[in-house]
């Protein structure tokens, strides 16, 4: 099947731009092809257009035949909602996630990685009817360092994401490419499970390590995300937390003073 005519749906800006700026540079991926981009309803990230590409809100549960009957092909790009299932058994619908599935698939995986050590990258796969499952048709690691806060290690994401959109994007279009079923089913987290690490219980007994590790999983500014609660005052206490590597070369005057 030839892919005519194409929805892209998306929460993510930096995502929507790239997109529409490789549409106008690589003016042979169009065709004859369309691309209409749309984003969940609530979502006030779009104001402008980009190159001609507006976002306009389309809630996907309410519009399951529309979109069956006038797309070929939907690509999710950070779409934060659920693709019904009769959509994804219709319809080839692809995913870019930033994660390296099948580890910490869901909500926020470079978070899930710095707490659990499972690898992390980003990846591109056919959409079935489980989050960030189907088989895959591109990935590519992203290593965390040890100074890495969630910020930082979901920069170094984004770029994996949009290197393996310059580079599949035509296959994908012309549906071509070809899949890997992923080499097991993994793990999954969920926003309530990003949500119940956000306190922090200043009573609790844990090594540096894992204190160091929640708090730069936490930490994502301009994100308010790790907090305690002041026993004294029960004031609400944001913290983020700083890391950086030493880069000076002469490591024998690093404590002494
Ligand atoms: O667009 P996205 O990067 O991706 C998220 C999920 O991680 C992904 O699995 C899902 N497919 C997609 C639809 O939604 O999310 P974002 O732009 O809301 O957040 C980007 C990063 O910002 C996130 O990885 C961690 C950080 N963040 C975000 C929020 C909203 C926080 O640290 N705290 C927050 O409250």
């Amino acid at each position: 099947m030839i892919n005519e005519k194409i929805l892209v749906v998306t929460d993510n800006k930096e995502l929507f731009e790239f997109f529409a700026e490789l549409l106008v540079d690589q003016k042979d991926l169009l065709g004859g092809r369309t691309v209409k981009f749309v984003c969940s309803p609530g979502n006030d990230l779009f104001e402008d257009d980009v190159h001609g590409y507006a976002v306009s809100p389309l809630r996907i549960k309410d519009h399951i035949d529309e979109v069956i009957q006038d797309f070929d092909l939907v690509i999710s790009a950070h779409c934060k909602q659920i693709f019904p299932d009769k959509l994804v058994q219709n319809r080839t619908c692809i995913n870019i996630h930033p994660g390296l599935n099948p580890y910490n698939r869901g909500w926020f995986p470079q978070v899930f990685s710095i707490l659990n050590s499972l690898p992390l990258g980003a990846t591109i796969h056919e959409i079935d009817e489980e989050i960030d499952h189907g088989n895959i048709i591109a990935q590519k690691a992203v290593p965390l360092l040890a100074w890495d806060t969630s910020l930082t290690a979901y920069n170094r994401v984004q770029d994996a994401e949009k290197d393996l959109i310059r580079e599949n994007l035509q296959a994908i279009f012309t549906n071509t490419y070809t899949t890997f079923p992923p080499k097991e089913e993994g793990n999954v987290n969920l926003k309530y499970d990003f949500n119940e690490l956000r306190e922090i219980k200043i009573e609790e007994t844990i090594t540096f390590q894992k204190a160091i590790d929640k708090l730069r999983a936490l930490t994502h500014p301009p994100y308010k995300n790790a907090y305690f609660i002041d026993p004294v005052s029960g004031d609400k206490i944001w913290i983020q937390i700083i890391l950086e590597k030493d880069t000076s070369d002469d490591r024998s005057n690093q404590t002494k003073s």
